[in-house]
């Protein structure tokens, strides 16, 4: 039997769900395929392949684009279909739209082995815990915990056969799950759809994280690693002390992770820094208190997020701080505080977003409750990130200064005296353009390879731990690289 997996496309990191489910499937005694649809057609695809199941993974930016391609592959084709990721997860309603056999809801490893099994047999998966068919919506089960009871990633499946295999950055993941509830974020509605059905939060073993690490760094390039958690730790505890030893000791390349800032202290800080970390990711949101803790739920009040980015500042790690622009009840001025706070922190990185309340969160509710947008005409796309506010409580000014913000307060933030007092005037007074957009993309993609990602390690540095294994290793990835004649890619 064979599964066919299909994507919008590869992005930057790797689309983790599909190793996950392509490795279920295969201990299931499934061959496996991916089809990326924005570089072959699925129904081509199809035509080679000759898959038993399809299945897609979507979220709410390539929804329409593998729904549109699924009903025209149907037309031509026999095989059953599934639909899995966040949005089967956060907009359940969407079944019909989709078109497919069965929808999963939440954590997909057991529903996707249970499906297949079904579907190996020849009996109905209609109750099936997690999906939603045409005969209706079936509960979640317990998460999976131990994390460890889940096979090893197919990495191959993503790798093998796209860019990524040549890219010098790898993501990993450690945990699943975040103890934190703020109001924009996927996590809230998760923790409602998982109530009583097991612990949120839980981590691999540090052996199970560094043996998959190990096993990519054995196959494809890797120069940097990026650990795509949700928060990667939040205290230096005994499993960070391990990971930390073991990583330093067996992996000895530079990393980034996700942090927060009221869980950032020495102790932390240390154990990363020892281990190789370059970057941390930090959300500040909003420098309104009342927006940050009370409108979107970013409860961390006692921190002075000023002394705790010179803090890591002073263990030599770069930062990248995350800002929602144009939030509901904050001021212009809230905004343009953000640009101070970071040149007077040193902030490396200041990545600006626009706030697009996404259906399903509790800022969603609170915009509608508040008459900020409108559930019949919002389109809570997040590809709006990147976009003018449609928030109604700002003026058109108000909007065309906040997206300057989002084009130009990262560059403005680090530009000496006279420079950063021109590019603020600008900010104020000259509307959106090209050349804002082209700066901000050109030092965004600098940024982003040399200061938080360090894509280009590996040219300029010897490894961090030189011992005659990892002196041996660099050459052996030395001859592997040249070999294959790899390129550094614009990957961010
Ligand atoms: C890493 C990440 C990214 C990475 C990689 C994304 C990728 N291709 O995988 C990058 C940085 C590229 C990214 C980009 C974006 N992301 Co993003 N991202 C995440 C993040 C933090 C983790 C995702 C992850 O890998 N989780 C671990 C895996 C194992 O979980 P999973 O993907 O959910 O898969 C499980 C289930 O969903 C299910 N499943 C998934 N697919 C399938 C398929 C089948 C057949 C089955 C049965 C089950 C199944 O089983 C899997 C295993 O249990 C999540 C937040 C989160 N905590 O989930 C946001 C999240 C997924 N991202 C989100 C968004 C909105 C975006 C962007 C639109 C942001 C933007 N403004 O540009 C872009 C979209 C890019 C694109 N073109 O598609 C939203 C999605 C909301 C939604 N309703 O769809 C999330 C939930 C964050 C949020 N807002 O709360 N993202
Ligand atoms: S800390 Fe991050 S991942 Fe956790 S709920 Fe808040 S935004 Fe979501």
């Amino acid at each position: 039997m064979r599964s066919l997996f299909v994507i919008e496309k590869i992005d930057f990191a790797d689309h983790i769900a599909v190793p996950y489910l392509s490795a279920v499937a295969k201990r299931a005694g499934w061959a496996t395929d991916l089809c990326v649809l924005d570089q072959t057609d699925l129904a081509e695809t199809i035509h080679r392949c000759r898959p038993d199941v399809v299945a897609y993974s979507a979220n709410v930016v390539s929804f329409a684009a593998l729904s549109a391609a699924h009903r025209k592959a149907r037309r031509r084709f026999e095989f059953t279909s599934i639909m899995g990721g966040p949005h089967p997860t956060f907009s359940p309603e969407t079944f019909a739209q989709a078109g497919v056999d069965a929808y999963c809801m939440g954590e997909g490893e057991r529903a996707f082995e249970d499906f297949l099994k079904r579907v190996e047999t020849g009996r109905s998966f209609d109750d099936v815990p997690n999906l939603i068919t045409g005969r209706g919506r079936n509960d979640v089960r317990r998460l999976v915990d131990p994390l460890d009871d889940l096979p090893v990633p197919d990495r191959d499946i993503t790798l093998a056969h796209t860019f990524l295999k040549d890219t010098p950055k790898k993501t990993f993941y450690a945990t699943r799950g975040c103890p934190f509830s703020c109001s924009y974020c996927c996590n809230n509605y998760y923790k409602k759809l998982y109530r009583g059905k097991g612990r949120i939060v839980r981590r691999f073993s540090v052996e199970r994280v560094i043996g998959e690490i190990e096993s990519v760094q054995r196959h494809y390039r890797m120069d940097f690693v990026k650990f795509g958690d949700d928060l990667f730790a939040m205290k230096a505890d005994d499993w960070l002390e391990e990971f930390t030893n073991q990583y330093a000791r067996r992996i000895g390349l530079p990393f980034n992770c996700y942090l927060r800032f009221d869980h950032v202290d020495s102790d932390l800080l240390g154990l990363l820094k020892q281990a190789g970390c370059y970057s941390v990711h930090l959300s500040v949101d909003s420098t309104s208190e009342f927006v940050r803790e009370t409108v979107l739920g970013r409860r961390m009040k006692k921190v002075d997020i000023a002394r705790q980015l010179r803090l890591i500042e002073s263990y030599g790690i770069h930062t990248w701080v995350n800002y929602m622009l144009a939030a509901p009840d904050s001021t212009l001025q809230d905004d343009l505080d953000s640009i101070a706070l970071n040149r007077r922190s040193k902030v490396t990185y200041a990545a600006y977003s626009t706030t697009v309340p996404v259906e399903g969160t509790a800022l969603y509710d609170y915009s509608v409750a508040r008459g900020l947008i409108d559930p019949q005409t919002h389109v809570g796309d997040l590809s709006g990130c990147c976009g003018v506010s449609t928030l109604a409580c700002f003026t058109d000014r108000e909007k065309r200064i906040r997206y300057n913000i989002f084009l130009l307060g990262a560059v403005a933030a680090r530009l000496p005296f006279p420079l950063h007092w021109l590019v603020l005037q600008a900010i104020k007074y000259v509307p959106p353009n090209r050349l804002f957009a082209r700066i901000r993309q050109g030092y965004y993609r600098y940024a982003i390879e040399n200061k938080i990602f360090n894509l280009h390690w590996r040219r300029r540095k010897a490894p961090m731990h030189s011992s005659s294994g990892g002196a041996l290793k660099l050459l052996w990835r030395k001859l592997w690289t040249s070999r294959n004649n790899v390129t550094v890619s614009g990957d961010a």
